[in-house]
């Protein structure tokens, strides 16, 4: 299999092309349990460095991009390649981790909380997410009151294809709380399978976390802001969103566009393409 391949999915705005144009843009990432070490993310052919300049466009003037609309086959949305380079440890080799990726519609998870039987058309969708992939990074961004009930419904019709689906044995599943820098969940960041699956998203966690029983290392919990706090220093969680309603429909922007520093962005694809190789090598 190629290395690589991960699905970045998720029901309609839940923050996947905002994800996508973040990881376009912003190239170092140090990650919260390696001080020091620098991650590096370069956008790898036209469509991603394209997706950067939209980032610059959208994002950084205050606006918000518009929704992916599910009136194509799944190979005509835009095919992004980065990669993550990365030095292990001081006297090792630079590696690589190589990410490919399409910025799926919304629409297919909507219609996962209903049925397992979806139209054809959609069923491409899901397909793709299985075939020939190391796993997948589900955005979530609800917590309240309901959200549960549909992502439990979701996730069972989305494991019941993945079922029929001829996935890998080590297909990871990286399920992420979305823009977590609001307040109400922040605190909840540092063990989001407790503190925001255990608590707000008990249900879903359950059905996940029975489908793995036998194989718990491939599936992780995570939060992650794309839009993340004001300041990185601990005592000014402030989140750095401003929330507005635009055509009747409300959505965030980013607030002080100037120090733009999202939380976690990587974390999940590092885990996805880590773990990925330690049971490959295992198996
Ligand atoms: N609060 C907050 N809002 C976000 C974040 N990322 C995206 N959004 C907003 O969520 C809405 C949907 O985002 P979008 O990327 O279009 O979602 P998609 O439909 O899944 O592609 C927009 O208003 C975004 O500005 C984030 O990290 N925090
Ligand atoms: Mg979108």
């Amino acid at each position: 299999m190629t290395n690589g391949n991960i699905a970045i999915i998720g029901p309609r705005a839940s923050g996947k092309t905002t994800y996508l144009a973040a990881l376009a843009y912003h190239q170092n990432h140090t990650v919260s349990t390696k001080k020091g070490k620098i991650y590096q993310v370069n956008p790898k052919n036209p469509e991603a460095r394209q997706l950067k300049e939209q980032a610059e466009e959208i994002l950084l003037t205050g606006r918000e991009f518009k929704a992916t609309r599910p009136d194509k086959t799944v190979y005509e949305y835009p095919y992004y390649m980065f990669s993550i380079d990365y030095k292990p440890n001081l006297l090792s080799k630079n590696k690589t981790i190589s990410l490919t990726t399409r910025d799926y519609p919304g629409e297919v998870f909507n219609q996962l909380f209903q049925t397992s039987s979806l139209s054809n058309h959609f069923q491409e969708f899901i397909t793709d997410c299985f075939t020939a992939k190391m796993g997948c990074v589900i955005l979530l961004s609800g917590w309240e009151l309901g959200e549960d009930i549909k992502y439990r419904n979701m996730f069972k019709n989305f494991l019941i294809l993945m079922d029929k689906s001829n996935v890998d044995k080590n297909y990871k599943l990286a399920v992420v709380m979305s823009k977590c820098e609001r307040g109400e969940i922040w605190t909840g960041r540092l063990e989001p399978e407790k503190d925001l699956f255990g608590i707000h998203l008990k249900e879903t966690k359950k059905t996940l976390k029975e489908k793995f029983q036998a194989n718990p290392q491939n599936l992780k919990f995570f939060a992650l802001s794309t839009f993340g706090i004001m300041s990185t220093k601990p005592k000014d969680p402030r989140p750095n969103r401003e929330d507005r309603v635009v055509g009747g429909k409300p959505g965030s922007i980013i607030r002080d566009r100037s120090n733009w520093q999202p939380y976690n962005l990587i974390e999940p694809l590092l885990w996805i393409s880590n773990s990925y190789e330690a049971t490959q090598e295992e198996s």
